[in-house]
């Protein structure tokens, strides 16, 4: 018997169940804590893992995340030989670009600062440039970011992207690596964080990076709460180089109360609601690769250990 542990949501396992029934019979669907015969577990899926649930496995093969991100996991505590796959699926995909796409506008419509004008009893107003003549910056080019850019393209604004390795999008003007970064940030009016959180992108979102940004732009942060000197944004808001900020990660999750970002207005936040993995399309995501295992063929989402994402 091969089977596979979910470890997570009671609502979610209960539906997994009975699709694994119909659609994947020869593959066990357990529930933990219950693993039943721990030697038959060789897949689990997860999005955190309680202490001491791998060492109970011993012929674990691939771990699944739940979500897009792996972040979550400390891979120096994972063997070294089992395989990480991301959630790839239409849920998460979709969501994010709706998210990125109503963020951008909201920037570019001066969303934060008509909010916290109707707030303070006014009626004041800020010139726009049209759509056309925006400069949108996305970093990060992966299953994300290419989507947030293609829901951004009918808005005609001028479209840019950064990624590690060079890459080719239709209608979008694209950077690469370290060489590329501060000609990009330096044409990005409005600036999307799509990239994954990994030792070379902590952090990427600080003072230097809103330094080479043109005066007055604004960020949306919608990968991880660790990409962003959150002092560096205050001061960025507070000196004029940015102007607003729509976040949706954060660091820590949920930020303690009376966190400055709760109330500055140029800040809009949400907590973590961007991209939201579906449970019924996430499901067949999962089998889809779990069918790929079994014959043998790459799977979609398979982490680079070395490479961090
Ligand atoms: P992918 O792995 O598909 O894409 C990552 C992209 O980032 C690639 O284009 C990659 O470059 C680029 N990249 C990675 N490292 C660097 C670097 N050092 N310099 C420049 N570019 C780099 O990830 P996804 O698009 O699926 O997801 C991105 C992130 O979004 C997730 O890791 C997660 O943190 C976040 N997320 C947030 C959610 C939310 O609700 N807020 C929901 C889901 C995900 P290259 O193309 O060269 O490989
Ligand atoms: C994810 C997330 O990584 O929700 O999927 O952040």
């Amino acid at each position: 018997m091969i089977s596979i542990l979910h470890c997570g949501d009671d609502a979610r396992a209960a539906l997994w169940r009975e699709v694994f029934a119909r659609e994947m019979p020869q593959v066990e669907f357990r529930c933990w804590p219950d693993l039943g015969r721990a030697e038959d577990v060789r897949f689990l899926v997860a999005w955190t893992l309680p202490d001491d649930l791998l060492a109970s496995l011993p012929n674990l093969e691939i771990l699944f995340s739940i979500g897009a991100g792996i972040d979550q996991l400390d891979f120096d505590r994972l063997p070294p030989d089992l395989r990480i796959v991301r959630m790839i699926e239409p849920g998460i995909t979709d969501t994010m670009a709706d998210y990125v796409a109503m963020a951008v506008l909201a920037l570019h419509r001066d969303l934060p600062f008509h909010i916290a004008e109707q707030r303070a009893g006014r009626w004041s107003w800020r010139d726009v440039p049209p759509a056309r003549e925006r400069r949108v910056g996305v970093m990060g080019l992966g299953e994300l970011g290419r989507a947030a850019l293609a829901a951004l393209a009918p808005h005609a604004c001028q479209l840019a992207g950064w990624s590690r390795s060079p890459r080719t999008i239709d209608g979008v003007d694209c950077f690469a690596g370290d060489a590329g970064l501060a000609p990009f940030l330096a044409r990005s009016e409005i600036l999307v964080c799509l990239l994954p959180l990994t030792g070379d992108t902590r952090h990427i979102l600080n003072r230097v990076t809103f330094a080479t940004m043109p005066r007055g732009a604004r960020l949306v942060n919608v990968a991880r709460g660790g990409h962003l000197v959150q002092g560096d944004l205050l001061e960025a808001l507070g000196n004029g180089q940015l102007s607003a900020a729509i976040l949706d990660v954060a660091d820590p999750e949920p930020l303690p109360a009376g966190h400055p970002f709760f109330t500055h207005p140029a800040i809009l936040l949400t907590p973590h609601v961007a991209g939201i993995t579906r449970t019924d399309s996430a499901v067949h995501a999962l089998i889809d690769n779990l069918r790929r295992v079994i014959a043998g063929t790459s799977l979609v989402g398979e982490v680079d250990r070395r490479r961090g994402y």
